[in-house]
């Protein structure tokens, strides 16, 4: 097998090694020919030639007119009428970015219809077209009608201007700034490409704690240069606003959102960037969180900063994407209750062109976290799913973690505020209190690694994120095989049982890092391995003790009636059913409830004990995930084959390293013996507590 850098993703199109499929595909496609002339439209068709010459190794040629075997592609509007006509009801149930691929048969002739209502539906119709042929599926009946659910499915790339990338363990940023708008690099067509493949449609640029000089005109002819790269795609830019930029980039005396001269420098900024980026799609801000400025540093609220920008962008048809995910720093409460209480109480308030944020869970993109209850608590609001591709608390670029099935965890969480079966999932596209904007992003892991995400891996993340983008109420698993197929082989040997190490991944890290609901106990600032006791920083909710709770009597964080009560911005029956221990699911115990260690689980085991039995069961999880990659090396390449096993090693030995640390940390306040099943621990807790790592990727300077 020939090596792989990973540099093609999903979309390799190497020749089909199944002769009966590459036949059929000859016997039924020979050309295509194409109606209406667009950009959006050359791109779907050259795609579609690269991946038919590559697939099944022979010349697709354009024809003049409509033929036997030929791919007939355009937007419904400029299709002959005929055509259009046969495809009425088909093209009656699709939004203006859903499409239809279907074989007819015109005048006696076969042929296959890729259309839409957009040239935008054509292109991802066409790449449809392309993944039945990777996935050697039949495609001589091609019927198939598919719709985003979700309007606006973004990427958030948390870059810096120069260049690092918060959060980011693949490199550095893939922008290069400094040689913008003059040098176009191959990388951001590829971008483009495959973010057009899983109908990614927007690409938040820069980082959310932000510069304002991205604002500055020089910049503008930059983010300019990438549009345009984008446009054919699909793909729109947007930026995020730094709340003092008419003090930073502009010489304003300040940003208060309800002074007019400020109001008036957003609206002309807005004006000079729609001038250069007509389909610029808007702001994604954070403000007042994490030192970042925003309308409360002048007494106003989120709601006067949000609508502000809002009406700025509001003319050219812009977004405002106003974040949540705010703790304050003053606030002795709860940190998990912060968000809901700030923002639920302005419900209603905020311009129709703006969408509030939420971070899945309500504390910060753990392993596992229990839904955000801002989902359902804000009807009159939409509400915009951020999920995080990039693994800041899984692992970073080193373990193999499949997120789509966590992201379907939260997706499928019952929020029953309208009653059983409002789940979040709902709330995102919309359906539940019929929102017509509606958003979804994930945090992007993409640099400049040669195949983009750093572990070969990481790209399922990002193909699996906008999958779910597309249609939250997907199947995790069955993504996982398309991913694997498209990127790896079709063999049902390999595919099966990868598949199964894919999803049996998310549990593993949730075990060997923060089992039974703890969380945030990770170590602090680069969040690299873990750090149950770091006791010193300056704010309280910065430490993991916060988090955790640990002593002699037990262990947990009590969010019931009883403690923080952040339960009550649940809807019943979840309050209910969470506020005692008995009826608590098992893995958001320690999220809801503090626990005595000699509590009797379920199986009759003690806490302690069921502890311990978690932290082996993650690490027995991953030497299971290094024995199946072990098994399937004929079917992989040699470069991601070694490269994979060798991560694996290190995701090994870093699961050891946590169920050691963890449980020698917590034997201090449990005062029991480790079960017997628990290997002698390599090292004493005080060389974990010792280990230091400053350079460890993913810190950017603004946190400097
Ligand atoms: C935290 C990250 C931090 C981000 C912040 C955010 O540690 O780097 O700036 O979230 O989302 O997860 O704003």
């Amino acid at each position: 097998m020939s090596a792989q850098d990973g540099y093609d993703l999903w979309l390799q199109y190497d020749k089909i090694d199944d002769d009966k499929v590459v036949e059929n595909y000859l016997d039924h496609i020979s050309g295509f020919h194409k109606f209406g002339s667009d950009e959006t439209l050359d791109v779907a068709t050259t795609e579609l030639k690269t991946a038919f010459e590559g697939l099944v190794g022979q010349t697709l040629k354009e024809l003049n007119s409509v033929e036997e075997n030929s791919v007939v592609l355009g937007s419904e509007e400029n299709l002959p009428s005929e055509i259009r006509a046969m495809l009425k009801s088909d093209l009656s149930e699709i939004n203006s970015e859903g499409y239809v691929l279907k074989s007819l048969s015109l005048n006696n002739n076969r042929i296959t219809v890729v259309t839409g209502k957009t040239d935008v539906g054509v292109l991802y119709g066409t790449f449809r077209l392309i993944k039945e042929m990777q996935l050697h599926n039949n495609i001589t009946q091609c019927d198939i009608i598919d719709s985003p659910k979700i309007q606006k499915r973004l990427l958030n790339h948390w870059d810096n201007l120069d260049r690092t990338v918060e959060r980011g363990y693949a490199g550095f940023s893939i922008w290069d700034w400094h040689h913008l708008p003059e040098l176009i690099k191959p990388e951001y067509i590829d971008y483009a490409r495959a973010n057009a493949s899983i109908g990614i449609n927007g690409t938040v640029l820069t980082n959310v704690n932000a510069s304002s000089l991205v604002l500055t005109s020089h910049y503008i002819e930059k983010v300019k240069a990438l549009a345009e790269v984008f446009r054919p795609y699909g793909l729109q830019v947007y930026l995020t606003a730094r709340f003092s930029s008419p003090m930073e980039s502009g010489d304003l005396k300040t940003a208060d959102p309800l002074d007019p001269e400020v109001r008036q420098w957003w609206k002309d900024k807005a004006d000079e960037i729609y001038a250069e980026i007509p389909d610029f799609g808007g702001f994604l801000v954070k403000a007042n969180s994490e030192g970042q400025p925003g309308p409360n540093n002048y007494d106003r609220s989120h709601v006067d900063g949000a609508n502000m920008l809002a009406e700025a962008v509001a003319p050219h048809s812009g977004i405002v994407m106003w974040r949540a995910f705010v703790y304050s720093e003053d606030d002795p409460e709860d940190r998990a209750k912060q968000a809901y209480s700030e923002f639920v109480p302005f419900d209603g308030q905020f311009h129709d062109n703006v969408l509030v944020q939420v971070k899945n869970g309500p504390i910060d993109f753990q392993p596992r976290e229990p839904f955000h209850p801002m989902f359902g608590a804000m009807p009159d609001t939409p509400l915009m799913m951020e999920f995080q591709i990039t693994q800041e608390y899984l692992g970073f670029s080193s373990h193999l973690v499949y997120l789509p099935e966590m992201f379907e965890e939260t997706l499928d969480e019952d929020t029953y505020v309208q009653g059983e079966g409002s789940t979040v999932a709902k709330v995102v596209d919309g359906t539940l209190s019929n929102k017509k904007l509606t958003g979804i992003a994930g945090v992007a892991n993409i640099g400049t690694a040669k195949n983009w995400t750093g572990h070969p891996f990481g790209q399922a993340n990002w193909y699996g994120f906008g999958r779910l983008a597309w249609d939250p109420y997907l199947d995790s698993e069955a993504i996982a095989k398309e991913w694997l197929k498209m990127t790896f082989s079709n063999e049902q040997e390999f595919v099966d049982p990868v598949k199964d190490l894919m999803i049996k991944s998310r549990e593993a890290v949730v075990n060997y890092m923060t089992p039974l609901g703890l969380h945030h106990i990770m170590d602090t600032g680069h969040h690299y391995g873990p750090g149950p006791w770091v006791d010193d920083l300056g704010r309280p909710e910065w430490n993991p003790v916060y988090y955790h709770r640990a002593t002699s009597e037990g262990v947990g964080f009590d969010r019931t009636e009883s403690g923080s009560d952040a339960l009550s911005q649940y809807a019943e029956p979840i309050r209910e059913k969470y506020n005692s221990i008995e009826t608590t699911p098992e893995k958001y115990l320690l999220w809801f409830h503090h626990v005595p260690w000699d509590y009797k689980m379920e199986n009759g085991q003690t806490l302690w004990y069921n502890l311990a039995a978690k932290y082996q069961e993650g690490v027995e999880d991953v030497e299971e995930m290094v024995n199946t990659w072990n098994d399937i090396e004929e079917y992989v390449d040699d470069q991601r084959f070694e490269e994979i096993q060798m991560l694996l090693q290190i995701q090994l030995k870093e699961a050891k390293w946590w169920r050691n640390a963890v449980l020698l940390y917590f034997q201090q306040f449990s005062g029991k013996e480790l079960p017997e099943f628990i290997p002698e621990p390599e090292y004493d807790l005080e060389y974990y507590q010792s280990l230091e790592f400053p350079y460890a990727p993913g810190i950017s300077p603004s946190w400097h």
